[in-house]
């Protein structure tokens, strides 16, 4: 990749785009292409064919996509599949239509059937059932695996596909109703602390297993992947670690220095009672994750101060 190549990051707004942009400028490209929701709608063909006619990117990160956490998926199942399958299909295609050299598609853990073997590996993919409270959004990335692949066999093109594991970092969601857990967790044990309440409610049973990596380790693996990586298929990023619900939010607990109850509501869904990466491609391939939770959480409370809430 050249330092000058025009390269597009799709969704540069959200917690991964804006991450991908950050580790891009670090390395020294100069020519990063982004367009705010307001200025592109992703869902419109037109619109998107016109940005790819007028702006000729060399490279594009696909970043964009509607996403949220278990209850967000569950509820707004229309939208993330449908919102998810048009973005994806109207940038592949563009891509495709206006020559793009290279292509990153980026997926999610959720991808590999509910009761998968552990640690996932790639070629567990559509081999069960998927987890049904985020089936729709799995379902809009399986076919944006599929369509890259495709493109690859049908036209040549040198698209490629990567599945993070559950990512945290700077401009997460700590809107309750919609994020993921790890953000979840520290808005609502900070403002147990700051209100003086005697107990913290968290969803479910406490006992799914995640992974989670800093969305800055992500990037980095997402540029090496651009830079080294040519196959079909797909590959997955993460840190190879997990824990259970309940242990995150124990060590959630001691960063943020509350010393109240944790009372765990099971009428609240579980979902995927474990989804821990098979990272033994992407280590082969050359990159290993490098930030450890904890130092990746204090990192993320230390940045919070310019939230409304906090
Ligand atoms: O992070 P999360 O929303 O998504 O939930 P998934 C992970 C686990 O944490 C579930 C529990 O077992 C939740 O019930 N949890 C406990 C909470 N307290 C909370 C809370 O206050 N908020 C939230 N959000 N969870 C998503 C998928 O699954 O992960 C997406 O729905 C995507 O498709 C994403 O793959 C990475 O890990 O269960």
């Amino acid at each position: 990749m050249d330092k000058n190549s025009p390269i597009y990051v799709a969704g540069h707004r959200g917690m991964v785009g804006s991450a991908i942009v950050r580790k891009l400028e670090k390395e020294g490209f100069s020519n990063i292409l982004t367009l705010s929701s307001a200025q592109l709608d992703l869902r419109r063909q037109t619109e998107v064919d016109a940005f790819f006619q007028a702006n000729k990117p060399a490279y594009v990160f696909l970043a964009a996509a509607k996403v949220g956490g278990i209850l967000a998926n569950n509820t707004y199942r229309a939208d993330f599949l449908y919102d998810n399958l048009m973005i994806q299909n109207n940038i592949i295609h563009a891509a495709w239509q206006h020559g793009v050299e290279k292509l990153l598609f980026l997926g999610s853990s959720c991808i590999y059937p509910k009761l998968a073997p552990q640690p996932l590996r790639e070629d567990y993919l559509l081999t069960g059932p998927l987890e049904a409270t985020n089936e729709p959004y799995a379902i809009a990335k399986i076919a944006g695996i599929k369509l890259c692949d495709a493109f690859r066999t049908q036209y040549g093109c040198n698209y490629i596909s990567a599945m993070p594991t559950n990512l945290y970092g700077p401009n997460d969601n700590y809107d309750l109703e919609k994020s993921h857990v790890l953000p979840a967790l520290i808005r609502k044990m900070h403002e147990a602390q700051k209100n003086g309440s005697p107990e913290v409610v968290i969803w479910g049973s406490g006992a799914p297993m995640r992974e989670f990596m800093h969305v800055d380790d992500l990037a980095e693996a997402s540029l090496f992947l651009m830079q080294n990586f040519n196959e079909p298929g797909l590959v997955n990023i993460g840190t190879g670690v997990d824990l259970s619900i309940k242990e995150l939010a124990l060590l959630i607990r001691e960063i943020v220095g509350y010393s109240g109850n944790l009372r765990f509501d099971s009428s609240k869904p579980d979902g995927t009672p474990r989804k821990l990466m098979d990272v033994s491609k992407l280590n082969k391939l050359g990159w290993k994750a490098h930030t450890d939770l904890e130092t990746g959480i204090r990192k993320v409370y230390a940045e919070l101060g310019n939230q409304e809430w906090f």
